[in-house]
């Protein structure tokens, strides 16, 4: 056992934690917005967000909460922000796809494909202009790379040798379509080293070959300022789409597929490699961070009346 796995086991399993226990609660409506669960997907958010500095940035979709809080984002803030409460790091206006912490230099979250990924570009390109020795990394589905906005902010990008780091989180489908049907060619690596990006495939999930990866390309794009970098990291989503459920009976895919990414879990994996006594301390801490969390933001204000338009620009 050693601190990295340590480290990395907290951060997994306390994202996995706060996803399900949203999914319990997620009946009773108290929750005011739709939710994208990554379960299963932990090890792309933590692996890469562990190699980057306090004053790095993270650029980040709808299925965000895992990159938000691997970041450093407050999980009281988060759950406030769920439950609509005008404690939440949108002051309850935003809802699960819209995550933001500045304090933690997180950017806003979207609920528009693709979206994130040219303010991410802006952010990296205002760090080169500024000189700032700080690099972005930058999250999206597979789904994502089929917009222009994903072409027009690699193209951006490389030209401009910023400091991003691109990171495909591929878990085989959009919404309901698979990879196959929907990409005419299957290597999005080599998609993008036409555009001249450091492109490199990640298809074990294992959580410690993606944090290598990451700490290669963000240790070249300080030391070397050598531009963008790209990681296409394989991945599973083991619930629908949107939602807190399964979804293995609606015809789209079979639970048969999912059943090496289960054994292949980081949360066990690391897990197993910690002494008894030290994940059930670690347990036991995620669950009583989580329970204060909830009473949090069961217990804010929804926002006043007054702050209806609030930061409306036109009504
Ligand atoms: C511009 C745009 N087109 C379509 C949608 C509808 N939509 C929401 S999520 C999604 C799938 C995106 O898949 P991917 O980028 O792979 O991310 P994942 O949901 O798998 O994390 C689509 C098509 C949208 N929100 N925005």
């Amino acid at each position: 056992m050693n601190g990295a796995e340590t480290r990395l086991y907290h951060a997994v399993r306390r994202i996995r934690r706060v996803e399900e226990v949203i999914a319990e609660i997620y009946p009773s409506d108290k929750i005011r917005s739709p939710v994208h669960l990554s379960i299963g997907q932990e090890a792309v958010a933590v692996g890469v967000c562990d190699v980057l500095g306090r004053d790095d940035v993270v650029a980040m979709t709808y299925r965000g909460h895992a990159a938000y809080l691997a970041k450093g984002g407050d999980l009281k803030a988060m759950m406030a922000e769920l439950y609509g409460k005008a404690t939440g790091s949108a002051g309850g206006r935003g809802g699960s796809m819209h995550l933001i912490s500045m304090d933690h230099y997180v950017l806003g979250g979207s609920a528009v494909v693709a979206t994130s990924i040219p303010v991410a570009v802006g952010y990296a390109f205002a760090l080169k202009k500024e000189k700032k020795n700080r690099v972005v990394a930058c999250y999206f589905g597979d789904g994502a790379t089929e917009e222009g906005a994903f072409y027009e902010s690699i193209n951006f990008s490389s030209l401009h040798a910023l400091p991003i780091l691109f990171v495909c989180e591929n878990n085989g489908f959009a919404i309901h379509q698979p990879l196959e049907d929907r990409w005419a060619t299957p290597d999005v690596c080599k998609r993008v080293e036409a555009f001249g990006i450091p492109a490199e495939q990640i298809v074990s999930g294992d959580i410690f070959d993606i944090r290598n990866a990451a700490q290669s390309a963000v240790a070249q794009m300080k030391s070397k300022s050598d531009g963008p970098h790209f990681l296409e990291c394989h991945t599973y989503r083991w619930r629908e789409h949107v939602g807190p459920n399964e979804d293995y009976q609606s015809g789209y895919r079979d639970r048969a597929d999912a059943s090496a990414w289960f054994d292949n879990d980081p949360v066990e994996q690391l897990g197993k490699t910690l002494a008894a006594d030290v994940r059930v301390k670690i347990d036991y801490e995620i669950e009583s961070e989580i329970k204060e969390a909830l009473q949090f933001a069961e217990q804010s204000p929804f926002p006043d009346e007054s702050e209806l338009e609030a930061n409306v620009f036109a009504v």
